[in-house]
């Protein structure tokens, strides 16, 4: 069984039941004129982890070890947006509105889907989500139980965002998580920092942090 030298202690896991989590590698987060900039981001601050991210899944896969990715957006007509996350952000750049990649933040437009550096291998499970937590609203607890997963080895954006929220729901379900560090990406680099500090602090409160390169497969 792998160990992984982690905050705040070892993480070992069982391969079998261990599968890689990418949070939300879309381009309406990552690419300039989404909405993650339309809300007043610097998206170069997620850029960092694509490229640690991508050699990271090349080694996982050649594994024969499972992804999941995950997708945050909403129906066309909106149905499944809350009012109150609807209202949010600056006039017209609002979830739904016409924006450089299409609507923003809407299943099945091209600012919806994953960046093309990190594009979901055939066959790979992409779980869409309306919230900011892969596990509201999401068949991602099937998912898992139906492969057998308990450990999560979890990447994407932003860190204390969907990131944190995932990894607050996972593993309150019991399953144990490792956060890449080099592979989680916040607009803020404080709540970079802090996010990943939250997670490892009380003894692993929320789960284990160690980077990408400490994982030997
Ligand atoms: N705004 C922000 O930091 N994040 C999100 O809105 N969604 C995700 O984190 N995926």
């Amino acid at each position: 069984m792998p160990t992984v030298e982690a905050q705040p202690s070892a993480f070992t896991f069982a391969p079998d039941s261990a599968a890689l989590l990418v949070i939300d590698m879309q381009r309406d987060f990552l690419e300039p004129g989404g909405f993650g900039e339309s809300l007043g981001n610097d998206v170069t601050q997620l850029r960092r982890t694509i490229a640690p991210l991508a050699a990271f899944m090349t080694r996982w896969r050649a594994a024969g070890l499972p992804v999941i990715h995950t997708r945050e957006g909403h129906l066309p007509d909106l149905s499944d947006c809350p009012p109150a996350k609807l209202a949010r952000g600056a006039p017209s750049k609002r979830i739904g509105d016409p924006g450089a990649f299409g609507r923003i933040l809407i299943r099945g437009e091209h600012g919806h889907d994953i960046i093309d550096e990190l594009r979901p291998a055939p066959g790979e499970a992409v779980v869409d989500k309306p919230g900011k937590g892969a596990f509201y609203a999401t068949g991602l607890q099937q998912l898992l139980d139906e492969l057998g997963i308990r450990s999560l080895l979890v990447a994407g954006v932003t860190t204390e965002v969907c990131v944190h929220t995932t990894v607050r729901e996972a593993n309150d379900r019991g399953y144990e998580c490792l956060v890449l560090a080099d592979c989680v990406g916040s607009y803020f680099p404080e709540f970079q920092r802090v996010g990943l500090d939250m997670i490892a602090a009380q003894g692993g409160i929320f789960g284990w942090v160690a980077d990408s390169t400490s994982v030997h497969l």
